[in-house]
C-alpha cells in the first residue's frame, strides 16, 4: 500500500540521494514518516534510480540484503532487502577506497550470480536459479548505511538504497555446477587477521534462494530479473568496519582472493 505521495517520494530520495553523494548522515526517515510502508521505500529506492539514470549513470547490477538469519535477527528485521549498483559502485580488484568518498563503511564477503536466462515470479526455485546461471563470481560488497550509526529499520533502509554504496569483485568465476555454493566457504582478513569466516549457507540456507527472492520481490511490481544481471546474492559473514589504513583480503574455496585498501 501507498501512503505518501509523489512529491513527498522526490523529496526522500533526494534528502538520501544527497546524504549518500555528499557523505553525510540523516536520521532514519520513519522518525518522520512513521507510517511509511516498504512499498512507499520501494519508490523512493526506484526514484533514486531514476535519478542517478537521468544524470547518465547506468544501472550494472542488483543486490539482496540482510540476507543472513543472523543479521535480520542483529538489524530485527524480519525480511530481505534489495538495491541497486551503480556503475560508479565498481572498483577494480586490489583497488584503493578513499574513505573521504564515505560515511562508516562496512565490508561483507558475498557471491555474486551472473544470469543468462529472465528469471520472474514468486515461485522461482533454487534450482531454476542455477539453471539460469552462467557464471558465479567472488565478489565484497561495502555498505555504507546513510543513516546516523548504521540505526534504521526495514522500511528505511529499502528506502536507502539497502546501504549499497561500492563493491570489487576478484578472484576466479565458476560454473554454477563446479560447487555446492551452500557449504563453500570464505575467509576474510583485515590487516592480516582473520577477522570473518562463513560458507554460502549463510545466505537464506543457499545463495540461489537469494536470486528467486529478488525475482518475487522484483515481480509485486511487475518487473523482472533479465538475462545478464549482476547480483549480489547477499553477505556470508559479518559486515566489517573499515577505516582509513586498512586492508581487506577474503580468500574464497577453491576460488582465489578478493582484496582493498582503504585510504
Ligand atoms: O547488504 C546488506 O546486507 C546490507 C543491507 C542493508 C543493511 C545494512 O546496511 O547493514
Ligand atoms: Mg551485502
Amino acid at each position: 500500500m501507498r501512503t505518501l505521495d509523489q512529491k513527498t517520494i522526490e523529496m526522500l530520495s533526494e534528502r538520501l540521494e544527497n546524504a549518500e553523494l555528499q557523505r553525510h548522515e540523516v536520521l532514519k526517515i520513519t522518525d518522520e514518516f512513521p507510517d511509511m510502508t516498504f512499498t512507499d521505500a520501494t519508490d523512493i529506492q526506484w526514484e533514486t534510480r531514476r535519478r542517478k539514470e537521468a544524470r547518465g549513470n547506468k544501472i550494472i547490477g542488483m543486490k539482496m540484503g540482510l540476507t543472513s538469519w543472523a543479521k535480520m535477527r542483529q538489524m530485527e528485521v524480519e525480511k530481505p532487502c534489495y538495491g541497486f549498483l551503480a556503475d560508479y559502485f565498481s572498483v577494480p580488484e586490489g583497488g584503493q577506497i578513499p574513505i573521504s568518498e564515505l560515511i562508516h563503511p562496512k565490508v561483507e564477503a558475498e557471491f555474486a550470480f551472473v544470469t543468462n536466462k529472465p528469471l520472474s515470479g514468486d515461485s522461482v526455485t533454487v534450482e531454476e536459479v542455477l539453471d539460469a546461471t552462467e557464471l558465479v563470481v567472488p565478489a565484497v560488497e561495502i555498505i555504507d548505511s546513510r543513516y546516523k550509526d548504521f540505526k534504521f529499520d526495514l522500511i528505511s533502509v529499502m528506502a536507502d538504497n539497502s546501504s549499497s554504496t561500492r563493491f570489487v569483485i576478484g578472484g576466479r568465476a565458476a560454473r554454477p555446477e563446479e560447487f555446492d555454493w551452500s557449504t563453500r566457504g570464505v575467509v576474510m582478513s583485515k590487516n592480516g587477521e582473520v577477522v570473518e569466516l562463513g560458507a554460502g549457507a549463510a545466505v537464506l540456507d543457499h545463495p540461489a534462494a537469494s536470486v528467486a527472492m529478488l525475482a518475487s520481490m522484483l515481480s509485486e511490481r511487475d518487473e523482472i530479473i533479465p538475462a545478464g544481471t549482476f547480483i549480489m546474492t547477499g553477505g556470508i559473514t559479518a559486515a566489517v568496519l573499515v577505516e582509513a589504513g586498512d586492508s581487506i583480503v577474503v580468500r574464497y574455496q577453491d576460488m582465489g582472493d578478493v582484496s582493498m585498501k582503504f585510504v
